[in-house]
């Protein structure tokens, strides 16, 4: 058994763990990340497309935005298409000048991970048996690598070790609340070495069920697809997906559609779940491992980077301050924004999805919401705001540039 020594020990590669590395490096404090995939499986991940504003702002605090400025598109607005008919929401017009910005998850990962390179920093991937222990008093974790057995002890441990991870399910049952709600479908996602159908994102919803055209640069498409939680993706070839797409949009669309070869094609399920608290003891839970939202408002990678920005600030407070405020606040502070973007989230799905169940009453009255939404400027205001992603409290994020 080999003994390691660190100040936090980060569980997962994520976008959570880098990200709260990278934070921690910049402030001096020393940290490991333990992951149990290897760097090119984390690396290849086709995950979220759309970065909210102050998800970008922590990119750039935390030094990795070089790739961003340069290939990130800033989009103005949104569009909604439903019935045949296209209504483009002004996002920045709503929302006195804010954008978000599309730019791949993949390349928020390689980045971050690129920029822990430069640094010299570790990271032991293919970590296996990874386990936490005594995070109310004296945390340690322990794992395997390369047939060695480790023990790393550490002042904190920062579970972002996502939905399937070990740290939520350290937690004893009588400790832990969660709430949850699984959707009745799923979202096929292609992507495809093609210009996008339009400048801007389309979210559509159609008799024939919901769809999204995005992007990740000015060529490479993203598409996805509600289907049924029986369908495999095997069933799916291009051929089949790209005639269905042409079937749930408006003729403008399907015209300008340029089809192609998947690069990329799977099917991932709609879920809602959120974990209560985020902190126990010396155990913080961030990102998906705490909570995770349907991708209709994408926010889920948003949601891991508000997470991270109050857990890097509350732990630099902790070493350089001498203050355990913002451990105390951690969890109450991140909760109170996860409910919002869960509230969005489960929204955005609800409205533009088809759901089997629902009689045609409810279909009626769910297209009177939208196009109450679509007709009254608070509606679209609330969209907007909710999209563009809500403000959180930066008091602690000044202080953290401050130190770094
Ligand atoms: P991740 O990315 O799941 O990373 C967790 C890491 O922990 C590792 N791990 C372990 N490591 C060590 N020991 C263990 N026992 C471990 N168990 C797991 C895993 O291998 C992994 O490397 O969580 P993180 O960092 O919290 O990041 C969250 C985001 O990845 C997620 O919320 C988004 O991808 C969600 N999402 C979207 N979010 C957005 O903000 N905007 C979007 O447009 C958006 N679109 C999406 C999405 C997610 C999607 N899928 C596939 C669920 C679109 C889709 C289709
Ligand atoms: C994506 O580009 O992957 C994407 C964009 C917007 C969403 C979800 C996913 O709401």
């Amino acid at each position: 058994m080999e003994n390691l020594k660190t100040k936090v020990a980060i569980i997962g590669s994520g976008p959570a763990g880098l990200l709260l590395g990278q934070l921690l490096y910049k402030a001096g404090i020393d940290h490991i990340i333990i992951e149990q995939r290897s760097a090119e499986y984390v690396a290849a991940r086709i995950r979220a497309g759309i970065l909210e504003q102050v998800s970008v702002d922590l990119l750039t605090q935390a030094g990795v935005d070089q790739n961003l400025n340069k290939f990130g598109l800033p989009h103005d607005g949104i569009e909604i298409l439903s019935n045949g008919l296209k209504h483009r929401i002004d996002l920045s017009a709503l929302t006195q000048g804010k954008q978000v910005t599309v730019y791949g998850q993949t390349e928020v990962t390689k980045d971050l991970m690129q920029a822990r390179e430069n640094a010299g920093l570790c990271s032991y991937y293919e970590a296996e048996g990874v386990q936490i222990h005594d995070f109310d008093s004296n945390p340690y974790v322990t794992f395997n690598h390369n047939h060695q057995q480790y023990r790393l002890a550490c002042d904190f441990i920062a579970g972002c070790d996502g939905y399937h991870g070990v740290c939520r399910a350290s937690v004893p049952q009588d400790k832990i609340k969660t709430f949850e709600k699984v959707y009745p479908f799923r979202w096929l996602g292609v992507l495809a070495d093609v210009p996008p159908v339009s400048d801007e994102l389309i979210y559509v919803q159609s008799e024939r069920g919901f769809a999204l055209c995005s992007m990740r640069s000015k060529t490479r498409s993203r598409y996805y697809l509600q289907v049924p939680l029986t369908d495999h993706v095997d069933e799916w070839s291009d051929e089949r997906f790209w005639g269905e797409l042409e079937k749930r949009l408006d003729d403008e669309s399907r015209k300008s559609l340029i089809k192609g070869s998947s690069i990329e094609k799977s099917i991932a399920p709609l879920r809602s779940f959120v974990t209560e608290p985020m902190r126990f003891g010396k155990l913080f839970l961030a990102g998906d491992a705490a909570h995770i939202v349907p991708p209709t408002g994408a926010k889920g990678l948003n949601l891991a980077a508000s997470d991270i920005a109050y857990l890097s600030s509350a732990l630099i407070e902790f070493y350089l301050k001498d203050s355990t405020e913002g451990i105390d606040q951690y969890s109450e502070k991140c909760l109170k924004r996860v409910w919002k973007a869960e509230r969005f989230s489960w929204w955005m799905t609800h409205l533009l999805h088809r759901f089997e169940t629902e009689s045609d009453f409810d279909h009626k009255i769910k297209q009177a919401e939208l196009n109450y939404i679509l007709d009254s400027k608070a509606g679209l205001t609330t969209l907007a705001e909710n999209y563009v992603g809500l403000p959180y409290e930066l008091k602690k994020f000044d202080d953290m540039q401050n130190l770094s």
